[in-house]
């Protein structure tokens, strides 16, 4: 069947956090020495692709968790501009994430990075790849690899270790917890996602996803999901940022789905109210049930998680929703056109 082995990558997802986060716990200790040994006054999270969308994620919630000045970068940007990303004087430690541990670019960074004295830890689904050997230590996901394509339980679960690093390095132990959830929630989550997000968008020749914080990296996946599997016109921005100029093109054939975070929902409900007035058919994500009529489809979680967690449950609604625009397409969500797995150059 057309797609199948995508389907069983993202309805098997949670059983890849579960993976990750046991794993994640045999290897505490060291990422623990790692730290004290080379304190690092700023973190750069890098990669490419979708990995490079899990660094913002990572990023976003290790500045906020850890106290640390973070950002994330594309791996490419390392290679072209370092200037541009490490500041003259301080002391920066390197976290890139790739599934494959292949990827040109992600390779070349850490090379680069390591003949200037910066420390580099690896995220990675594949213990024994290229990237795994050359970083300083590498944080594995032992179920995160995939046979598609495009990735979908690898992102989850290395976005599952980067806020484990954060947890682990801000000595959030309520994160943790919360982290350890993750698994059970998303069983139900995943569950719900599916049949809902079959008939979303059926008609829709525009989709624009919404993310403020932690869940700003995880719209720009939804955004790439939907265009690498169904080619169609995907956008992501900061949810504010929708009004400034995008908000022209919000019409009767727009999707807009909103990952919504506690910070932001106040703004973002009058944000919804706009594009609604517009036209746009809007799906909210959030923690807390909305008011049903400022929305076309309100999805509560009521997991009681804190934005970057609960940001990674957000995700089997994005994957659903541009692995059903595929298939409605006739195209092979397994099989994305010009894709290749890996980028080597
Ligand atoms: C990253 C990546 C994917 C993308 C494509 C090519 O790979 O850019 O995000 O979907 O298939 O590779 P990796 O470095 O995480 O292995």
């Amino acid at each position: 069947m057309r797609g199948s082995l995508t389907l069983r990558e993202i309805s098997g997802q949670p059983a890849a956090w579960s993976a990750a986060l046991a794993r994640f716990e045999k290897d505490a200790a060291r990422v623990d020495r790692f730290f004290e040994e080379r304190p690092p006054d700023e973190v750069i999270f890098t990669g490419c692709g979708s990995s490079y969308y899990l660094s913002m994620t990572a990023a976003s919630a290790f500045q906020q968790i850890a106290g640390l000045r973070a950002k994330a970068v594309p791996a490419s940007e390392i290679l072209q501009f370092p200037d541009s990303v490490f500041a003259r004087g301080a002391s920066p430690m390197l976290v890139a994430a790739s599934r494959s541990g292949t990827t040109t670019e992600t390779l070349r960074a850490v090379k680069a990075v390591a003949r200037r004295g910066i420390p580099a830890i690896c995220l990675t689904c594949a213990a024994h790849s290229p990237l795994a050997r050359s970083a300083d230590l590498a944080l594995c996901s032992p179920a995160g690899g995939e046979q598609s394509v495009v990735m979908t339980k690898s992102f989850s679960s290395l976005l599952v270790l980067g806020l484990l690093l954060a947890a682990q390095r801000g000595g959030d132990s309520e994160l943790r917890r919360e982290l350890g959830r993750l698994p059970a929630l998303g069983w139900r989550v995943v569950k719900a996602a599916l049949p809902l997000m079959r008939e979303i968008g059926t008609t829709a020749s525009r989709f624009v996803f919404l993310g403020a914080g932690p869940a700003h990296g995880i719209a720009w996946e939804a955004m790439l999901k939907m265009t690498e599997m169904a080619q169609r016109t995907a956008m992501a921005y900061h949810p504010l940022e929708f009004r400034h100029g995008p908000i022209a093109v919000a019409g009767p054939a727009t999707v807009a789905v909103v990952f919504g975070t506690d910070a932001g929902a106040t703004l973002e409900t009058a944000l919804v109210r706009d594009l609604r007035k517009h036209g746009a058919a809007v799906v909210v994500l959030r923690d807390a049930p909305g008011r049903a009529s400022d929305t076309e489809v309100g999805v509560s979680l009521g997991v009681g998680l804190s934005d970057a967690p609960r940001s990674v449950l957000y995700l089997p609604f994005a994957q659903a929703l541009a692995y059903w625009r595929a298939v409605g397409a006739g195209l092979d969500p397994d099989r994305p056109q010009h894709l290749t797995s890996v980028v080597c150059l």
